[in-house]
């Protein structure tokens, strides 16, 4: 059952209120390993889900357009107050629709069409605002991008420096959707400075981690940090843009009247929810227990003789390349879905596949955190992920294997329970 529960959607429009309730039984049954996913609480839940998403709200709180935003304005302050407290910033934009609109008011408030900036290739572990080709930031920017090293799979920080002082780009990004690794804002930020360009953050993935202590904050290095709110956060589907004073006014313009109209009030609301909630001593264990599974399964993976990027991990997010393995990464994610185990396909660096084919498999502890597993139960997650890969590899047609292990599964899961939804009884 649905939690809260959705009486009038079940009376009014059964099928979509069947659909609902079809993924949150998916989302109890499954180990859900995707990197950018989580559980949101009850009350963040029933935030996105309230009245605020009746009302428009053009401009920013004592500047609006529309009248009648006496409770959105205080929602809003709320909202931004404990951004700026939680992550250490002078200035917070809570209205970003998500991340990509907020990497893109980055830009606007920045660049011109025709300018440099640098940023990490997609497929060492960026993201497609960092500048990549089929991304309108790679279409309308001259984007030149930086990798990581074929020997040790971190961020080649000499090469970063020799394209910043080369190319000199007026805005670097640091950050991405597949580092394994902790990321040296200090270092980027010398660099930055060497090269006069701005530096942006995009901690998407790990604010969690950094909002409860276990990773480094980049605040004082980055000029600008950009955040989704969903990820290791715990959040509604959101984005935040955090800066210092000097850069409030242009990433303000940048989101609205730049590139967005009214912003989300109900998520804005949700935001305000989980920046509180992450701001809790129990967050911080949270944050902490996430990166102690993630090193638990990266162990666990490295004795069954998987080869993981970087030789590990320090944050939430392991990436394993599979080559050794026999089986690419898709027909492994698929396999991987049947058995209960949620996964996603992901190129890994100086990747001989296709990005749509590619060698890899990206696996994030940040939703099994959530359900109250613990680093004792990464090793049979290992062993569950090691028999469905082989079985993937030695015949893709017997599904036997998937059954069992998805019975095992369901078996384990439904002794964690998960925020939202519960079974019937
Ligand atoms: N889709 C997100 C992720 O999975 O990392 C990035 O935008």
């Amino acid at each position: 059952m649905h939690r809260p529960s959705l009486p009038h959607l079940h009376r009014q429009d059964p099928d979509l209120a069947g659909l609902v309730e079809a993924e949150a039984r998916r989302q109890f049954e499954k180990i859900r390993l995707i990197a950018s996913e989580n559980y949101v609480s009850p009350a963040v839940l029933e935030a996105t889900g309230s009245v605020l998403t009746n009302k428009y709200s053009e401009g920013y709180p004592g500047r609006r357009y529309y009248e009648g935003q006496q409770n959105v304005d205080p929602v809003e302050l709320l909202a931004v107050e404990r951004a700026r407290h939680l992550f250490g910033a002078e200035h917070a934009n809570v209205q970003p629709y998500s991340g990509s609109p907020a990497n893109l008011a980055v830009y606007a408030a920045f660049l011109r069409p025709g300018d440099t900036v640098l940023g990490l290739s997609l497929p060492m572990g960026g993201h497609l605002t960092h500048g990549w080709s089929v991304s309108a930031t790679g279409k309308w920017f001259n984007a030149v991008r930086y990798e990581v090293r074929r020997d040790t799979g971190r961020i080649d920080l000499d090469q970063v420096r020799e394209l910043a002082l080369k190319e000199r780009p007026k805005l670097i990004w640091c950050g991405g959707t597949a580092l394994p690794r902790t990321i040296d804002f200090a270092a980027f930020a010398e660099i930055a400075r060497e090269a006069g360009a701005v530096l942006a953050a995009d901690i998407a993935h790990i604010a969690g981690l950094v909002a409860g202590g276990a990773h480094p904050s980049p605040a004082g290095h980055a000029d600008v940090v950009t955040t989704t709110t969903h990820k290791t956060l715990r959040g509604p589907r959101g984005a935040m843009i955090l800066s210092t004073a000097e850069h409030a006014a242009a990433l303000d313009r940048a989101v609205f009247p730049g590139l967005q109209g009214g912003p989300h009030n109900h998520t804005t609301a949700a935001i305000a929810v989980a920046l509180a909630e992450a701001a809790r001593p129990d967050f911080a264990e949270y944050a902490h227990r996430v990166v102690a599974n993630a090193r638990a399964l990266a162990d666990a993976l490295l004795e069954r003789g998987y080869d993981l990027i970087s030789g590990g991990t320090d944050t939430h997010l392991i990436l394993i390349d599979l080559t050794n393995k026999g089986v690419p990464g898709k027909p492994a994610a698929r396999a991987l879905d049947a058995a209960g185990i949620e996964l996603n396909h992901n190129a890994v660096p100086f990747d001989p596949r296709k990005p749509f084919d590619p060698s890899g498999l990206r696996v994030g502890t940040a939703a099994i955190t959530t359900r109250g597993l613990t680093p004792d139960r990464m090793p049979q997650i290992a062993a569950w992920i090691d028999e469905v890969v082989t079985a993937a590899a030695a015949d893709p047609d017997d599904a036997s294997v998937a059954d069992r292990v998805a019975a095992e599964i369901r078996e384990l899961t439904a002794a964690y329970p998960m925020p939202g939804w519960a079974p019937a009884g």
